[in-house]
């Protein structure tokens, strides 16, 4: 008899311990969930172009810039105020929150040939 309630005991111990994890899980989707609510797009800097060069995002979207050439560049907003990243050197990232919807063209300062847009969405 008593080694039914000793292996009672255990089972419940082991339904409470189960259901411990299963609630602790779910605590840790948390961060995921609020990271899709402001999406994080990557824009690549690499042999002399941005790639891709024309992103489609929503407002409130950021966007990074990695630089992979080991040259400097700059992600320069065209109107020369919206955003600018600045010298960007080899490895370097700049990130940039779209809040207003638009087109925003952008070039880098240092090769002007170098250019891309971002188109923002309500
Ligand atoms: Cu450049």
């Amino acid at each position: 008899m008593r080694r039914i309630i000793l292996l009672m005991t255990v089972a419940a111990v082991v339904v409470v311990g189960t259901l411990f994890a299963v609630s602790a899980s779910g605590a840790h989707k948390h961060p995921t969930a609020k990271a899709q609510k402001h999406p994080t797009r990557t824009v690549l800097i690499q042999n002399f172009s941005f790639k891709p060069a024309h992103i489609t995002i929503k407002r409130g979207t950021k966007v990074r810039w990695i630089n992979k050439d080991s040259t400097a560049h700059t992600a320069t907003a065209n109107n020369g105020r919206s955003f600018d990243s600045g010298r960007l050197g080899k490895g370097k990232r700049y990130t940039h929150t779209f809040k207003s919807a638009g087109k925003k063209p952008y070039h880098c300062e240092i090769h002007s040939d170098m250019r891309g847009s971002v188109v923002v969405k309500r």
